[in-house]
């Protein structure tokens, strides 16, 4: 019978049907109506919605989420430098995918110096965010050591904050404490994502403070003898430590597809300290 071929137009019009709300009952009673008969009806219907939700998902995969707006320099016109409130600031890499930029003079030796020194009689064990809880744990795949300053602690870490925030157009408020890191020989920051896994049961406890974390500056404080490089596995990039320098990155959803994945290699010889400054969608208060 000529009325019972799954021809495009009837599987559009059944994907319309759905999308109108219509339930699948209804369509397999419109289609038995006009002649089809009953299991094939019904098979068509199933392998024409199938088909339909799999591109479907294969979509969402595709475009996680929407975008969202972001920390980033002004990079018009591609300056070499960035005069930021009284600091000149360089510009030593911009990668767009994933959104990378290496800045060279971000933070003064003097200012590198202090903010270790400061950190340092708060050093412990470095924590990670429970994603199982949202609160904080011991991580074996993080093995330095750390402490966090509260926003505007001392007179540098307002400094630096507010230098940040002009440099990437993101408003201070928006910002996590700064966070001091502390490596010897042997330890690393195994390859992570810095967002909070949506798929986590602790994720909502942790968005209802700021939302989510939009974008990283990892500050190097020293500059190690060899190793310590932060590295971007995806696109196989290795930004070295140098002292004064900082890596951004920023990734407009919590999705891999963002190829923010990164990690502090192993330091080789000598240590690394680095400041981190998280910056969340919203107020982080
Ligand atoms: O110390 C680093 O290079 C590093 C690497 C990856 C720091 C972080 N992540 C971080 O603080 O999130
Ligand atoms: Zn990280």
């Amino acid at each position: 019978m000529s009325t019972q071929i799954a021809t495009p137009e009837l599987k559009q019009w059944i994907v319309e049907q759905a999308r109108a709300g219509h339930p699948p009952e209804a369509v397999l009673k419109a289609m038995t109506n006009s002649g089809w008969d009953d299991d094939l009806a019904l098979a068509t219907l199933e392998q024409t919605l199938d088909t339909h939700l799999t591109r479907l998902k294969r979509q969402v995969a595709a475009a996680p989420a929407k975008r969202v707006p972001l920390p980033e320099p002004d990079l018009t016109g591609s300056p070499c430098e960035l005069v930021v409130q009284d600091t000149t600031v360089r510009v030593v890499a911009n990668m767009r995918n994933p959104r990378v930029v290496v800045f060279a003079g971000l933070l003064s030796h003097e200012e590198c110096d202090q903010l270790v020194e400061l950190a340092r009689p708060r050093m412990a064990r470095s924590e990670t965010v429970d994603v199982a809880t949202g609160g904080s744990e011991v991580n074996s795949a993080r093995t330095s050591r750390g402490m966090f300053f509260a926003r505007g602690e001392f007179d540098v870490i307002a400094r630096v904050e507010a230098r940040i925030a002009a440099l990437l157009n993101w408003p201070v408020e928006n910002g996590e404490g700064v966070q001091v890191l502390h490596y010897l020989p042997g330890a690393e920051y195994k390859p992570h994502y810095d967002y909070f896994d949506p798929a986590q049961a602790g994720t909502p406890t942790i968005l209802k403070r700021g939302g989510q974390r939009v974008g990283t500056v990892v500050m190097y404080l020293n500059t190690p003898e060899r190793g310590g490089g932060t590295t971007f596995p995806d696109v196989d990039l290795e930004v070295a430590p140098v002292k004064g320098h900082a890596v951004f990155f920023s990734y407009d959803s919590p999705h891999p597809s963002t190829r923010t994945l990164h990690g502090g290699a192993p330091v080789l010889a000598g240590e690394k300290w680095v400041a981190t400054k998280w910056m969340r969608a919203g107020r982080f208060d």
